[in-house]
């Protein structure tokens, strides 16, 4: 299988320069190497997105997809997941989208270890409707619903990942394919729930590749331990999403062994083997 082989016949219609550019592509190289290595099957492959330019990821690759609301990948997602275990399930997700209108899906499924990969498309920005301020904007982001500059601080998604539980909690930049490729590599074949927050520029409505290219460096290069969780709280508070930085963390902030939500609550037998309520009947007592 090649790369190539992956791609839809869709016209792409996102902006030249666009950081969701190098997310699918490092998506769809992540996707041929697992195969190439029989770690995954592309049949057994399902990809969902939200709503938001990020989402036109589900028309760009050519693999089973499922193209959800806004605010609303982690839900499908997991039912997903459930409805067949044996299914490797990619949630991608804007900022707005993930962060804003679906967080309370994503800290359950970060409590659960429900066995998603969330790939989170942080541009800090609306990019879709045309610029408004999201919640990882930076406080004075001047969006078109902001116009005097946003009064409020960002939310750090990476600590508020860490305390809901997530089992594994990563950070990429899209000027780093390499890296990026490898990160979604790791959260894919991780057991339980993976989340990579891409710090994504928006080269229309938000253009940081210069913001992040002067400042990010990588955890792993430095030794930092992913098994200690206070570690990788302190290493998460180096940079709050703000308008100031010194250096921005990128890499497995932590990654730990826990048992997926499925198994647990499967307990190795298949969705189909379990006992299903007659729909009728209950339809038919309730109404
Ligand atoms: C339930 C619902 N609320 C709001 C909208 C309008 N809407 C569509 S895309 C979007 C913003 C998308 O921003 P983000 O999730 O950050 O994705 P991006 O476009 O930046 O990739 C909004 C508010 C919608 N389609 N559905
Ligand atoms: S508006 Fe921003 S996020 Fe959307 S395609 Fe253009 S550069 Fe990318
Ligand atoms: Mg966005």
């Amino acid at each position: 299988m090649n790369a190539l082989g992956l791609k839809t016949y869709a016209k792409n219609t996102w902006c030249p320069g666009c950081g969701n550019f190098a997310i699918e592509l490092a998506a769809r190289q992540a996707f041929v190497e697992l195969v190439e290595e029989g770690r995954l099957k592309i049949e057994n492959l399902v990809i969902l997105s939200g709503i938001g330019c990020h989402a036109k990821i589900s028309d760009y690759l050519k693999v089973n997809s499922f193209y959800s609301l806004h605010g609303r990948v982690v839900a499908p997602a997991t039912g997903i997941k459930l409805a067949n275990p044996e299914l490797t399930v990619v949630g991608f997700a804007g900022d707005g989208d993930a962060y804003g209108e679906g967080l309370d899906h994503l800290i359950f499924a970060a409590k659960r270890n429900v066995g998603i990969a969330m790939i989170i498309h942080n541009n800090r920005v609306y990019g879709l409707t045309t610029g408004q301020f999201t919640p990882t904007s930076p406080r004075g982001f001047p969006g078109k619903s902001t116009p005097k500059g946003s009064p409020e601080d960002p939310i750090n998604p990476i600590e508020l990942m860490l305390a809901s539980g997530a089992t594994f909690v990563a950070r990429a930049f899209s000027g780093d394919l390499q890296h990026l490729k490898g990160i979604i590599r790791e959260a894919i074949s991780h057991r339980g729930f993976s989340i990579v927050d891409v710090l994504q520029p928006c080269v229309t409505f938000f253009n940081s590749w210069e913001f992040y290219s002067k400042r990010v460096y990588d955890l792993q290069r430095e030794g930092h331990d992913a098994s200690n969780w206070e570690e990788a709280m302190r290493r998460a508070r180096e940079w709050d999403y703000g308008g100031e930085a010194g250096r921005i963390p990128i890499g497995i902030f932590y990654k730990a062994e826990r048992p997926a939500f499925e198994e647990l609550v499967l307990r190795g037998r298949k969705t189909r083997e379990l006992p299903m309520p007659d729909i009728g009947k209950v339809l038919n007592e309730h109404v």
